[in-house]
């Protein structure tokens, strides 16, 4: 028995709580959780910050932001009817046509009227006498509830740089996560990116088609990848819609639940010849397949991963003109997909415009924000526009933003200081009744396939409690350890684990975020889908229930 269930009082009546669930976020995975558990009979509210739905689309509607995995791929497969009447567009949905679809859902079922909007949560505390949530909101408004359930996304915690003169700046500037929801036009101005990882290689190559001169300050290049958009004609549309089972199924077999999966060789099983036909022919296919379905040794063999970016590196060489600038385009400090890979449509060719600079500022760092500009260590810059695209706080920071306290005070930012472990993703020891969605240690990949799969089995878990009248859930410690060994095992191995990025929990811009952690699961979905099932399936025995 856990200290926490040692403590834990006699539960309040559900009748006394305001609620039996609140969701934090309205994104993709709060709004399908609302969804199943109202179809438990639950009380449910979804406490949302924004003014309206959609989460990581409702707020990075930034130019050029879209979808790198396959739209058909990358939605609800809960519903066939929602299938078969959505169409989408594009192979790659721009954010425009992603938010329109999440208010479609929203609207198709009736979600609204159970998420209240402009409500940011600002603390969840645990009562223990009542074994219930009581959920605050910055409004000064508060509520009770049986469950805490946490869908606050994975990147959702914008950071800024630590610049100094940040707020001293006059003209335009955003952070592309809080990207304003009125038209912003580039044409005639001198706009600055800083920031050059998926979302800034997004932007850059979007506002440099109307830009009158734009410059990039880069510290690290990143190995981007062709996306190789098109329109889906109705031919494609038509195949599309018939094989939703068949492209569903592919996923859920999937390492990471993409369309694609490493290639079963190893990179010198084969030829040179081979290898680089190979290598030719998946930089000429569209989306994640040259990152998610190289040969199965990529980010595991140095001299693998050496020669396959090695082969990215020559395509930037022929891509850029100016060879130095290609030069400081090509990564030294990680091989090729040991970074999230972003996609690009001719990100490469916007440094052969003539109104385009790369600053490289590893070499001569930005010292200072201005008034009008910026001054990194050789030389002063004038801007109209600054766009930020430097990142989140990622996997526990949108945690950390909010006073999470579980049995006796305990901070959930304190407990995750030495290192974060979960039950399956799911729950942590000590905050009784609290479930992550997509949560740190989760099957991350193609999210919304993770988090349709996290949905049903907390909604699978809700549910067998209701039928039995419990009222208390908390991980065991034996589970929890269990877990957390076999996310260490996962971990072994992987070239992606020896490299500074948000995938190993490295923000500079966040105090106490400088060093490396295990902030992911790199298992495989069916692995981690396995292990929760059979925890399903024994009765949810690794959790202590009462
Ligand atoms: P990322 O991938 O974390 O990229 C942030 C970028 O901003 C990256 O190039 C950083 O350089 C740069 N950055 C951050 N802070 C600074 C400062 N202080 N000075 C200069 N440059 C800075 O975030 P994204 O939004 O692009 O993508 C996050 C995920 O969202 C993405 O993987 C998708 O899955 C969706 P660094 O590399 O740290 O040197």
């Amino acid at each position: 028995m856990s200290a926490t269930q040692a403590t834990n009082g006699a539960a309040k009546p559900a009748h006394a709580l305001d609620y039996d669930v609140i969701i934090i976020g309205a994104g993709i995975s709060g709004m399908y959780q609302l969804l199943r558990l109202r179809e438990l009979g639950m009380r449910v509210r979804v406490l949302e910050a924004g003014t309206g739905v959609g989460g990581t689309w409702y707020w990075n509607r930034y130019p050029g932001a879209r979808f790198d995995s396959e739209s058909y791929s990358y939605q609800y497969s809960f519903s066939k009817e929602l299938l078969d009447e959505w169409s989408w567009s594009e192979h790659f949905a721009g954010q425009p046509e992603t938010l329109r679809y999440l208010n479609h859902v929203a609207d198709k079922f009736d979600l609204r009227k159970d998420i209240q909007f402009r409500s940011r949560v600002k603390s969840a505390h645990y009562q223990e006498a009542s074994r219930s949530w009581k959920v605050s909101v910055e409004d000064g408004s508060a509520y009770s509830a049986r469950f805490l359930i946490t869908a606050v996304g994975p990147l959702s915690a914008p950071t800024m740089p630590r610049i100094a003169g940040v707020e001293t700046f006059k003209g335009e500037s955003y952070h592309t996560g809080l990207w304003p929801h009125h038209p912003v036009s580039f044409a005639g101005k001198r706009v600055a990116v800083i920031g050059t990882g998926a979302t800034g290689v997004q932007t850059i190559q979007e506002v440099a088609k109307t830009v009158g001169h734009l410059t990039v300050f880069q510290r690290t290049p990143n190995w981007c990848k062709p996306l190789k958009n098109g329109k889906i004609s109705d031919e494609e549309q038509k195949r599309i819609k018939a094989s939703y089972d068949e492209i569903f199924k592919r996923c859920d077999e999937t390492y990471s639940c993409f369309l694609h999966t490493p290639d079963p060789r190893r990179t010198f099983e084969v030829s040179s010849e081979e290898r680089e036909a190979f290598l030719e022919k998946l930089y000429d296919t569209p989306g994640f397949g040259m990152w998610q379905g190289n040969f199965r040794d990529m980010l595991t063999d140095r001299e693998a991963n050496k020669v396959i970016s090695e082969f990215v590196a020559n395509k930037i060489r022929q891509r850029v003109k100016d060879p130095k600038v290609a030069e400081q385009l090509i990564p030294r400090n990680h091989g090729f997909g040991t970074r999230r890979v972003p996609m690009e449509t001719k990100y490469y060719e916007v440094y052969n415009q003539p109104n385009v600079e790369l600053v490289d500022i590893k070499e001569t760092p930005i010292e200072q924000i201005t008034s009008n500009g910026l001054k990194t260590s050789d030389r002063t810059f004038e801007f109209d526009m600054i766009i930020y695209a430097t990142g989140f706080d990622a996997v526990t920071g949108s945690f950390d933003r909010i006073d999470i306290r579980g049995a006796g005070g305990v901070g959930l930012k304190e407990k995750w200081r030495g290192g974060i472990e979960t039950f399956v993703g799911v729950q942590v020891a000590g905050f009784p009744n609290m479930m992550m969605l997509v949560g740190p240690h989760t099957a991350l990949g193609n999210i919304p396939r993770s988090i349709e799969y996290n949905v049903d089995w907390v909604a699978g878990l809700l549910g067998y409690m209701k039928e039995r009248n419990l009222t208390l859930a908390e991980a065991k410690p034996e589970a929890i350890d269990a877990w957390t060994d076999f996310v260490r095992e996962k971990a072994e191995g992987l070239l992606s684990n020896e490299i500074d990025s948000w995938m190993t929990g490295v923000n500079l811009n966040v105090d106490g975020k400088s060093k490396r952690i295990l902030a992911r699961y790199s298992g495989s979905a069916p692995e981690y889908r396995a292990w929760c099932n059979k925890v399903a399936a024994e009765g949810y025995k690794d959790l202590a229930l009462a």
